[in-house]
């Protein structure tokens, strides 16, 4: 037993001494074990796992797991080497298995290489389809949704029913991004087909797949063993996902092909919603594109995420949301719902978005592929790395932000903080990442985000319970504890009683 471990343990070293040997002038890196390498020191909150690394190691490590290569990144400075000095390497997008899998990169789905879901995603990315013209068109798309939410809000508030927030947030941003994008909705009462409900299943599956850590992604000689039945459930998602993108296109193409034969005159305004294009309807009219890169889907559950932990701070910090509720009653006079056009007006709410983001970037690791060798902070980052920019330790770094846990938007409004913004200039906060990779979604969520949590601040209180079903008392704060994934959504859903402000049934438009 003894000899074992010494044999073991002079393994291990011969191990550390030869890869130190190769890696002369690789960050720094902790020791590792044979094959697996790394794996070991990871967790299934990667976010958390690197942060703790960083503080032991620095803010720039080498990691290897399996054959994979990844470089984790936890300051400012090391972050803009690498998303702006070198972005042209780093702006590849290749994650693991699962994605490659989801996006058509492994070799047995050859034929699929250029498919429809994949067309769609390349096209929303790199259109002005997110621009602010189209947004400012799906306007009362928005409107008429948020009316929705709030009235079935004010309803449960009057029964003194509770409501999962967290399910009905992300049905409210699934509707609105499923209506922008394929003029459906995914409410299961409004459904045609029940395309909507099977396109929210699909997009919150495809989305915790990505995030699943699976060791069968990293140890490249267990690949084809298949180990958690892993490869499975991602190629099945990918075979729902296309055929239900096929069905919704070809009936919109149909639908167009009538409306064509249809349009004698073009009188103009007659039913309103007709009028307004949908995203599908705009990529139809954009002509092909060849080309095929990597793209990113993680995406539509960010909205939903930021509320819920929008509104778990503002509960436990009542002094926050009280002038929150003050700022926004001076802009509405208490007539009418809070809506997107007051957002100029909004700064305490503004300031509490970027100290959400701040503290619960929904995406807490921008994960980017090197495409070529570069040097970062000195040291020489091999080409195939994984860049894993750690946002969600920035945003915790006491050496960044004072007192970093404490939920404070003043810090927004006062001083150096005044100049910060989201939009990727800042490199200590990027929660939409930045440049050509950054998330062209970033204008729709900044037009969202203000109205839904403006409007539920403007409408109700709250009462929570905690995970075990238990009504917290006054004063009590709810738990903020994060579930593992490539988005980091609350681990306990929210589950809560609205107390109704104000009436707010005669200021809505339905
Ligand atoms: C609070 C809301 C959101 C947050 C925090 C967020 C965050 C992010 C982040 C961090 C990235 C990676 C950026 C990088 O690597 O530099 C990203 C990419 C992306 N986001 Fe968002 N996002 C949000 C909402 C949205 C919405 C509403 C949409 C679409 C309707 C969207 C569409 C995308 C797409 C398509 C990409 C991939 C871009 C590419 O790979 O070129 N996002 N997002
Ligand atoms: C979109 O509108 C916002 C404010 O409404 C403005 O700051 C931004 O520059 C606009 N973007 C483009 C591309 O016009
Ligand atoms: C509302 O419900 C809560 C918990 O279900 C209960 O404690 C409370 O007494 C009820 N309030 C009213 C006014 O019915
Ligand atoms: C709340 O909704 C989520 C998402 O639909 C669901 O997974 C969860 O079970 C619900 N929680 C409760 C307590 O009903
Ligand atoms: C267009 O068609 C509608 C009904 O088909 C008709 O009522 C309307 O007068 C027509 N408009 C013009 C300008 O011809
Ligand atoms: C190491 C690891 O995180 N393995 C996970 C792989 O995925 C299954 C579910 O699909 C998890 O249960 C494992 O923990």
């Amino acid at each position: 037993m003894l000899s074992f471990v010494a044999l073991l343990f002079s393994l291990l070293l011969l191990h550390q001494i030869l890869s130190s040997k190769r890696n002369k002038c690789t960050p720094p890196s902790p020791p590792s074990l044979p094959i697996i390498g790394h794996l070991h020191l990871l967790k299934p909150l990667l976010h958390q796992a690197f942060k703790d690394l960083s503080q032991k190691y620095g803010p720039l490590i080498f990691l290897k797991i399996g054959s994979a290569r990844f470089v984790v990144v936890s300051n400012p400075s090391l972050a803009k080497e690498f998303l702006k000095v070198n972005e042209v390497a780093y702006s590849a997008r290749k994650v693991n298995m699962a994605i490659d899998m989801v996006t058509y990169h492994d070799a047995t789905f050859a034929f699929a290489q250029c498919n429809t879901y994949w067309k769609f995603m390349k096209k929303l990315s790199n259109s002005e389809l997110l621009g602010n013209r189209t947004l400012l068109r799906f306007l009362p798309v928005r409107t008429r949704e948020i009316h929705e939410f709030i009235r079935s809000l004010a309803e449960k508030s009057m029964a003194n029913e509770s409501v999962n927030l967290t399910e009905s947030l992300m049905k409210l941003s699934n509707n609105i991004i499923s209506q922008m994008m394929l003029s459906i909705k995914s409410s299961s009462d409004e459904t045609e087909d029940g395309q909507g409900e099977e396109a929210r299943v699909l997009v919150r599956e495809v989305t915790k797949i990505f995030g699943e850590f699976n060791i069968s992604d990293f140890i490249g000689f267990l690949k084809v063993l298949d180990l958690q039945g892993f490869k499975n459930r991602a190629m099945q998602i990918h075979k729902r996902y296309d055929v239900l993108l096929e069905k919704i296109i070809s009936d919109r193409e149909t639908l167009r092909n009538k409306k064509m034969m249809n349009i004698v005159n073009k009188s103009g305004d007659g039913d309103k919603d007709d009028k307004v294009k949908d995203f599908l309807d705009i990529l139809l009219d954009v002509s092909e594109d060849k080309d095929c890169e990597d793209f990113f889907t993680a995406a539509t559950d960010t909205t939903a995420i930021s509320v819920q932990w929008a509104i778990a701070e503002l509960f436990n910090n009542p002094r926050v949301s009280k002038k929150a509720q003050e700022e926004v009653d001076r802009v509405t006079g208490n007539q009418r719902l809070l809506r997107e056009e007051d957002s100029p007006n909004l700064p305490y709410i503004h300031a509490i978005i970027k100290e959400t983001l701040r503290i619960h970037p929904p995406i807490p690791l921008l994960m980017r592929k090197g495409l070529t060798d570069c040097v970062v902070g000195g040291y020489k980052i091999p080409k195939g790395s994984m860049a894993c920019i750690n946002i969600w330790a920035m945003g915790r770094d006491p050496t960044l932000w004072e007192s970093p846990i404490e939920f404070r938007p003043e810090r927004f409004l006062e001083g150096e903080g005044k100049t910060l913004d989201t939009k990727g200039n800042n490199f200590e906060l990027l929660p939409f990442g930045t440049g050509r990779r950054g998330c062209p979604g970033m204008p729709l969520a900044m037009r969202e985000l203000p109205a839904i949590i403006g409007a539920l601040v403007q409408c109700f209180n709250w009462k929570m319970f905690d995970p075990k079903g238990k009504l917290l008392d006054h004063g009590t704060p709810i738990d903020m504890d994060e579930q593992p994934g490539l988005t980091v959504p609350r681990a306990h859903d929210l589950i809560c009683i609205p107390v109704a402000r104000l009436n707010p049934i005669p200021l809505l438009q339905l």
